[in-house]
């Protein structure tokens, strides 16, 4: 417990060194708005097919905030809910199963849970069965107010396994412009599922020969969600919430799909093995803030973990003494920093390292991103041992139900009178 008290207060450490930084608290007391986009993968960000631009309403929007154009998720086998636990509360998911199901009554310093605390309303979005992925269970433990799930919606369009994105936008802006402000409201979209059926007469592109094909089908769905996301965008306008509320949007995960071949005949070049864990593992972060400001492509390194501490770091929320992994990445002088994978495999932005076989062993192949090649393994080995720290360390505050544990030795360290660190509690 000490030693993982030591460690994750290092990251604290670093970040309240950047609450002296302008960036901090310059949008304190925004709503906050989250869009989690279901397979959503950064590669179809700017792209046309057939001359028709496939995210035309993402682009427009990338354009009017800051777009992180290196950022990772970081899931494992709990897919959508690994996302949610990454980007809400900044620890990594498990090696295998999902935190949400095997470790749901444990504590944690996720973002819900902080910003009610903040005097927040929380609630979470999502139409589909409420306990998929244990959610019911997960979401009041972390501090939601209210989940809204399947059974609070009209199915009215259906699409895939529930309601199309469009319909649930509407009905989620319905709830989401009569909440007490400031709010904190988190969307999960789901029309761009795997294998993404959507109705023939939601299919907008014309995808030549991709036509009938998973690829064709997922750029069908990436378009129907787009537009979606467009009309939920001109709502927030017209409710009058676009000026005093943070946007961020993320994609969860990969979109499955295994045929390299599709991809290859989608972007018209053949992929290394680098270019193709780049289309996997890379998905959008964009912010916009209320006044537009900080708009354009951010190249610094980021992932999923660094989500929470970015939007609490805006916000102007102390996260020194939380149990957070990640980093903010919105800041004057913007950080290099290290984006761990559950496998193993890491990066700086410069290099990304690829283990081979077990997680973290030393034998891996090290790229040079810029030059897209295999590079010296050299350039990679100083930091392997800070990815398997990193992933140990998330593991025993996980399992263990550490948070629980710092709290206590908070409260018993300021009733002896002594310094109440790692005091925060959800
Ligand atoms: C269902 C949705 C899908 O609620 O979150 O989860 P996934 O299969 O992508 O993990």
């Amino acid at each position: 417990t000490a030693e993982a008290l030591v460690w994750t207060q290092a990251r604290g450490d670093n970040r309240q060194s950047l609450e002296s930084d302008p960036t901090f608290g310059e949008y304190k007391g925004s709503n906050v708005i989250m869009v989690q986009m279901e397979a959503f993968q950064n590669f179809m960000i700017g792209k046309s097919i057939g001359g028709q631009e496939i995210t035309p309403n993402l682009n427009k929007l990338v354009k009017e905030s800051a777009y992180f154009s290196q950022f990772y998720h970081q899931t494992a086998q709990g897919r959508t809910s690994d996302a949610d636990f990454l980007s809400n509360c900044s620890l990594q998911p498990m090696m295998s199963g999902s935190v949400f199901i095997q470790y749901a009554n444990h504590q944690y310093n996720c973002m819900p849970g902080t910003l009610k605390n903040n005097g927040y309303t929380t609630a979470a979005f999502h139409a589909y069965e409420g306990g998929f992925w244990n959610r019911n269970t997960m979401y009041a433990n972390i501090g939601y107010d209210t989940f809204y799930s399947k059974k609070n919606y009209q199915i009215d369009e259906p699409i895939g396994w529930s309601l199309g994105d469009t319909s649930f936008f509407r009905q989620s802006s319905d709830i989401i412009a009569q909440q007490q402000q400031p709010f904190y409201s988190f969307l999960i979209t789901l029309s761009s599922h795997y294998p993404f059926t959507i109705q023939d007469s939601e299919k907008k592109l014309n995808v030549g020969e991709l036509d009938g094909t998973l690829m064709g089908d997922y750029l069908q769905a990436i378009h129907y969600v787009d537009a979606s996301l467009g009309t939920f965008i001109e709502r927030l306008k017209a409710e009058g919430l676009w000026d005093n509320t943070i946007v961020a949007m993320y994609g969860d995960h990969d979109n499955s799909i295994r045929d390299w071949s599709l991809f290859e005949k989608f972007l018209g070049q053949p992929l290394s093995d680098l270019q193709r864990e780049m289309i996997l593992k890379q998905v959008p972060f964009i912010v916009h803030l209320p006044d537009g400001k900080y708009a354009g492509t951010h190249t610094n390194v980021g992932g999923q973990l660094d989500v929470t501490p970015t939007i609490l770091h805006l916000l102007g929320i102390s996260t020194a003494d939380m149990t957070l992994l990640g980093q903010p990445l919105i800041t004057s002088q913007p950080q290099s920093k290290l984006v761990v994978q559950r496998n193993g495999a890491f990066t700086d932005g410069t290099v990304y390292y690829m283990p081979s076989g077990d997680a973290v062993a030393e034998n891996g192949k090290c790229w040079n991103i810029a030059a897209n090649a295999l590079g010296d393994v050299g350039k990679c080995l100083g930091a392997v041992e800070d990815a398997r720290t990193e992933l140990s360390m998330s593991d025993q505050i996980v399992q263990h139900d550490l948070i629980a544990s710092f709290r206590a030795a908070a409260v018993e360290a300021s009733a002896d009178g002594g310094d109440a660190t790692a005091a925060n509690t959800n």
